[in-house]
């Protein structure tokens, strides 16, 4: 398969290492005497139009490079035909980037500098857009971050869903239903008109970063859930990813701890590029970004565990409710800092 996808692009010899760990798309580094790439098959369950993310990122390399020619802007290679997406009957799509020179990217936030850097290179991709029409993009995937929706998911798979599960689930259920409150203020953010739609990427983990040798942060990765959106979604997604030194899939709730300094560095970092952006209404919402984000996480996670595991897979039978259990002990740890933390802001 990969051989043919290469094909398309030229390529002969390539030597093919599976790459990355996303739960999406499958990704592979594709050596080559002539040079080093990412390959990328898209995943079109999720992504029902994968010729909008190509016109997506297009729109965007376009403008950035009229306005912004110094930003670095990692664009697919077109394949032999100029195509920026490639579709191989009966095995889907596919997309080449390069692979920048001397990059890394890294699954855990060691760091503040990190988060500092992180926070740093997403708010700047927001603020040189900010100009840039938001609603010109085309929406990847429906009602992504829409809160509201999560939550219907979510009451709606405890009709229809897995009934065991759902029955060994009550407890989680339970503390989930009682922050709805989540959902209430999401509400009222769509109808603030202080709160700007605005060019969001929708999945800031850190392994969205590249770091070059200096462990500078060069660039973000991973553009194709940039659409329209609030600036919750960013910020929140790294309090959610870079706030605990472990993540969504460690078992040991024991080491789900928030910690000050991260926080503070992700402030500090997307402040540094957005304070003139960011209305007056968008400042107080620091906080709540954080809880917002994770809050959905654990939704999503509960509602795929009890819908079969559909959307994310499970490496082991019940992974998806662990992964749910475990942003729901990150929720509370988050929680219980929000005196200090509001400070910090
Ligand atoms: C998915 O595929 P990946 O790992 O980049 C998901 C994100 C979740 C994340 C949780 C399109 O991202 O929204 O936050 O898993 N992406 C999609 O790890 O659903
Ligand atoms: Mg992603």
């Amino acid at each position: 398969m990969i051989e043919s996808v290469l094909e398309a692009y030229g390529i002969k010899e390539a030597k093919p290492e599976v790459f990355g760990n996303g739960l999406i798309h499958r990704t592979w580094k594709i050596i080559t005497p002539g040079g080093q790439f990412i390959l990328q098959k898209i995943h079109d369950i999720v992504f029902k139009r994968p010729q909008d993310i190509a016109y997506n990122i297009r729109l965007i390399a376009d403008y950035l490079k009229q306005h912004y020619p110094g930003y670095l802007f990692v664009s697919p290679v077109p394949s032999c035909n100029g195509e920026d997406i490639v579709r191989l009957k009966d095995e889907g799509y596919f997309r080449l980037f390069p692979f920048v020179k001397d990059s890394h990217s890294k699954d855990i936030v060691e760091t503040p500098g990190q988060a500092y850097a992180a926070a740093g290179q997403f708010g700047k991709f927001t603020r040189l857009l900010s100009n840039f029409d938001a609603n010109k993009l085309r929406i990847t995937i429906p009602d992504f971050h829409n809160l509201e929706l999560r939550y219907r998911q979510f009451l709606q798979s405890l009709k229809e869903g897995n009934i065991n599960r759902i029955n060994e689930s009550k407890n989680l259920v339970e503390q989930l239903t009682d922050h709805a409150d989540i959902v209430t203020e999401y509400h009222s953010i769509l109808h603030d008109p202080g709160f700007k739609l605005r060019v969001m990427h929708h999945d800031t983990k850190i392994s969205n970063v590249l770091f070059d040798k200096n462990e500078q942060a060069i660039c973000v990765i991973d553009l194709d859930t940039v659409m329209p959106g609030y600036y919750i979604s960013d910020v929140g997604d790294m309090m959610r990813t870079y706030l605990s030194p472990v993540n969504e899939e460690e078992k040991n709730f024991d080491k789900i701890i928030v910690r000050e300094d991260f926080y503070k560095a992700i402030v500090k970092g997307y402040v540094k590029e957005m304070k003139d952006e960011l209305t007056e209404a968008e400042s107080k919402y620091f906080f709540y970004a954080g809880k917002f984000m994770i809050y959905m996480q654990a939704l999503r996670f509960l509602t795929d565990h009890v819908n079969n595991d559909v959307y994310y897979g499970a490496k082991y039978e019940g992974h998806n409710f662990v992964r749910a259990n475990n942003q729901m002990v990150l929720l509370q740890r988050l929680a219980e800092k929000e005196n200090v933390l509001k400070k910090i802001v």
